[in-house]
């Protein structure tokens, strides 16, 4: 662990002289110049959970980054709990980690925690999902997708695949976990995009909390309550693959009675996607860890970051993803 900073830098100058002192003395090769596994920067991550294909994609992705970088990765997995993630937080600033970063669950109710860290001194990275603070001082950076762009692609595309239809478009919506910002911000990308097409209704939204269980078992719910379905707009990958059951057991063709719309693009929503069963999703990469890296490394430094850094991403047609589909790592 690194104790602080300037201490850290000002060692780190002396040994540099040191070491150029004896190397210039006695011409010695051994120079040691790796300062050994203590002054690893050490790094407490609080994940959200393990609920979707994204979210494991992007544990592996931080995980393997950190070893990568040297980074020593205390991980806690919250099991999409707050309450966990703020003990989790609330742990690491006692084991005084050198940067604490994580994927807030929920966007509200995070003010206390993080002041706690700011008094500690300890930067806090936010990663993947964002928070509603008012007070932007209580965290350094967000790394992650633009949420409301996701929403907005997949409504667009909706929009001009129902361009000219006369009759209404009945849509259900599988939001994610509520009060999360993907959920929150791709319900607004996605009601924002359709708005000026009134034959396009949302009859029916609610949260299969981005689970795939979830999904299949309120879909059930919106079958039951709805016979007549045109489209489905999923938050994620695995609620549209969970739905896919639901569908097909009442009897309905998915991609076909019911076009589906979903957000991630993770391995099995791709495979959905090339055979048919889906129609359209919109990228969300959960491949962060090499940036959230680079971005530890530089507030623990004191570098000045930018504020947020937002992914790069695309959208999949059918005949996208059978093109995609065979070098997809995820
Ligand atoms: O879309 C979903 C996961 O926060 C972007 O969380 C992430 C979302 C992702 O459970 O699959």
């Amino acid at each position: 662990m690194r104790t602080r900073r300037t201490a850290r830098v000002i060692i780190a100058a002396f040994a540099g002289v040191l070491l150029a002192g004896s190397m210039a003395a006695c011409g010695n090769s051994d120079t040691g110049g790796d300062s050994g596994g203590d002054d690893k920067l050490v790094l407490g991550f609080s994940q959200v959970g393990a609920e979707s294909g994204w979210r494991t994609a992007n544990t592996t992705s931080i995980k393997e980054a950190a070893a990568a970088a040297g980074i020593e990765l205390k991980f806690d997995d919250a099991q999409q709990k707050q309450e966990n993630q703020i003990k989790a937080i609330r742990n690491f600033i006692q084991q005084k980690v050198d940067v604490i970063a994580f994927s807030p669950v929920v966007e509200s109710g995070w003010d206390t925690v993080l002041k706690e860290a700011k008094d500690a001194g300890i930067p806090v990275i936010l990663t993947d999902r964002a928070v509603d603070s008012a007070d932007k001082t209580l965290y350094k950076t967000f790394l992650g997708s633009d949420f409301v762009k996701e929403g907005r692609l997949a409504g667009e595309w909706l929009v001009e695949q129902t361009k000219g239809a006369s009759g209404p478009v009945n849509i259900v919506e599988l939001q994610g976990t509520t009060g999360s910002a993907p959920a929150n911000d791709r319900k607004e990308g996605f009601a924002k995009a359709i708005a000026a097409n009134p034959n396009l209704k949302i009859v029916a939204s609610q949260s299969g909390d981005f689970k795939r269980a979830d999904g299949k078992q309120v879909m059930e719910q919106f079958l039951k309550a709805n016979p007549d379905i045109d489209v489905l707009f999923a938050h994620n990958d695995d609620m549209g693959l969970g739905a896919l059951e639901a569908i097909t057991a009442a009897g309905k063709v998915p991609g076909k009675d019911i076009t589906i719309i979903t957000i991630d693009a993770v391995k099995d929503g791709m495979q959905a996607l090339a055979d048919g069963k889906f129609n359209f999703i919109a990228e969300c990469s959960p491949l962060l860890g090499p940036q959230l890296m680079e971005l530890a490394k530089k507030v623990e430094a004191g570098e000045e970051v930018p504020a947020r850094i937002e992914t790069e991403e695309t959208t999949f047609t059918q005949e996208q993803a059978k093109a995609a589909l065979p070098s997809r790592k995820y």
